[in-house]
């Protein structure tokens, strides 16, 4: 009888208290989490002593993009004692704006912009230099008069690379007996405003202005891409039937006007009709300079992450650091490349 009051007495307390102790519990726990998470998302760096990245990537346009996104992700791991917050602006410089402006909200420690093109930026890194936060320029410069406003760039030299291509030019002719002659060239220009595009226009012009012989018949924007260059590719043969020369700012954009060139009935290459200058230097184009379909590729070196990386070291060790620095680049004819060469092409 005593057991069977008792077992009454249990099912009374767990009708009536059980669930109210229960509830308790959960609601407990709900709110115990709830505080867990609001804290645990803001101080990831400080509870792991990381470093945090703030990542400004001006877009996907090419294969050289990718593989320096890529870099940059290969760059800023944990392991490597980095926490990475990217963003990809898809090519709108009110996008990576944004995104600057989210980096300061959230006090990162560093912000790395690729800037798609060169000018209004002032206001942005100011804003940045006011919260304290330094900030790193990969690939791509800014025209800024006030150079304090960003701490050190990590890029590529992009006059040089104009440059490059136009004393190639200058060296392929006279070996073909060809200095003297009339040579009709067209410029496939990358994004408008972006400083790769500007520095690669400047250097070739340097050079192609010391050339009375050499006709820049036109020069266009073709935004970096294989469909814009073969559009411009396919306007500029439309126009003129007398192209020598083709100098795309991309190797991209020269996979697009190849193939407009081709559908066009001419033909490219060291034994072709048109000559053909491209830059970046990735894996396919690189396996077209063997072949001989592309004459030459001045490279640009997407690898950028592990320099920026260095960069951050030295600051966080209290150390100077240059405002400059360039990745090494090469030029690639159907004469220095290699099988092996290709083959570690990572891009
Ligand atoms: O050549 C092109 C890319 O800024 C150097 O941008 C970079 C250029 C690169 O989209 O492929």
């Amino acid at each position: 009888m005593k057991k069977y009051m008792a077992n009454v007495h249990m099912s009374r307390i767990t009708m009536v208290l059980l669930p109210a102790i229960l509830f308790m519990m959960v609601m407990m726990g709900w709110g115990f989490g709830l505080l867990t998470n609001i804290e645990e998302e803001p101080y990831i760096s400080e509870e792991d002593n990381l470093i945090v990245v703030g990542v400004s990537q001006l877009g996907s346009e090419s294969g050289w993009r990718t593989a320096n996104t890529e870099s940059v992700q290969k760059a800023f791991t944990k392991q490597n004692g980095y926490f990475l917050i990217f963003n990809n602006a898809r090519q709108k410089q009110e996008n990576q704006i944004k995104a600057i402006r989210n980096f300061i909200a959230q006090r990162v420690d560093y912000i790395v912009l690729a800037p798609v093109v060169e000018s209004g930026w002032e206001t942005v890194l100011q804003e940045a230099k006011d919260a304290g936060i330094p900030v790193i320029m990969m690939d791509r410069s800014v025209d800024v008069a006030d150079q304090s406003l960003y701490t050190a760039l990590v890029g590529t030299d992009s006059v040089e690379e104009g440059r490059k291509a136009g004393r190639w030019l200058e060296e392929y002719l006279a070996k073909k007996g060809k200095s003297d002659e009339d040579i009709n060239i067209v410029v496939l220009k990358g994004t408008e405003g972006a400083s790769a595009q500007i520095g690669r226009t400047v250097g070739f012009s340097v050079v192609a202005g010391e050339h009375d012989n050499w006709n820049i018949l036109e020069q266009e924007y073709a935004d970096f891409t294989i469909y814009k260059g073969k559009e411009v590719m396919s306007e500029f043969l439309e126009k003129y039937d007398d192209i020598d020369v083709v100098v795309s700012q991309n190797d991209d954009m020269t996979f697009g006007a190849i193939e407009a060139i081709r559908e066009s009935g001419k033909t490219v290459g060291v034994n072709g009709e048109i000559t053909i200058i491209s830059f970046d230097a990735v894996h396919d184009a690189l396996e077209m300079v063997a072949e001989g379909t592309i004459n030459v590729d001045i490279e640009c070196n997407p690898h950028q992450g592990e320099y920026i990386s260095d960069v951050i070291r030295l600051l966080e060790s209290g150390q100077e650091v240059e405002k400059r620095y360039y990745v090494e680049e090469d030029i690639f004819t159907m004469e220095n490349v290699t099988q092996d060469i290709i083959n570690g092409r990572d891009y």
